[in-house]
């Protein structure tokens, strides 16, 4: 089961959305062009209520940016982002989405954030999809999408915890930057925790 995971190519997080990742739109080709190489595609999906407190409105005196202490873990200040049932939470409409097995929601949760696929950023609850993969026999995961410094970062180093090989498609990726080189960095960590990085 030679495995693809789309990781939040969702409107928000494309030029003109909430939280705009520079060129985030420029990965939808690349995973549609990929996505026939693989016998499963899973999409991951930010997907908050709309008073999810990553949310920096949420929280009076506090900007967007700012980094706070969220039940134990530190947490950034997002703008509003990934509204459940709004444009902005959706998939990008040029993703062919008859090609994509199954979505995975995440960041459901008002309390707490996720930015892996697999589990909330305090790895308490599980969204499913290691569960899924394994009963699929998977062994490798091949990861991209939105941001490479957030969730991609994060999704690609759980899916090493759990056991898979996995590869990131650097073409398919690209990241916020909140400071500069943190995609960089990102990319360090996630080679040295031994996701191999392709292209
Ligand atoms: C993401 C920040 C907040 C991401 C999601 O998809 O990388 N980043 N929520
Ligand atoms: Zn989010």
């Amino acid at each position: 089961m030679n495995t693809l995971i789309l990781v939040d190519l969702q409107y928000d997080f494309m030029p003109g959305g909430s939280l705009a990742v520079p060129e985030g739109d420029q990965v939808v080709p690349v995973a549609n062009e990929l996505m026939s190489d693989f016998d499963l595609v899973i999409a991951t999906q930010d997907w908050h209520p709309a008073d999810h407190l990553s949310f920096a409105s949420q929280h009076p005196n506090r900007e967007i940016g700012e980094l706070i202490d969220l039940a134990g873990l530190d947490q950034i200040l997002w703008p509003d982002h990934c509204v459940q049932g709004t444009r902005g939470a959706e998939l990008h409409s040029d993703l062919n989405q008859d090609q994509i097995n199954r979505v995975f929601p995440k960041g459901t949760d008002r309390k707490i954030d996720s930015y892996s696929g697999f589990y909330d950023n305090g790895h308490q609850k599980s969204t499913g999809l290691g569960e899924y993969l394994k009963e699929q026999g998977v062994q490798t995961v091949t990861v991209l999408g939105l941001a490479s410094d957030y969730c991609v970062k994060w999704t690609a180093l759980d899916a090493v915890k759990l056991g898979f090989q996995t590869r990131l498609i650097e073409r398919g990726c690209r990241g916020v930057n909140l400071s500069p080189g943190d995609v960089d960095r990102a990319s360090q960590e996630m080679q040295k925790a031994g996701v191999k990085i392709i292209e």
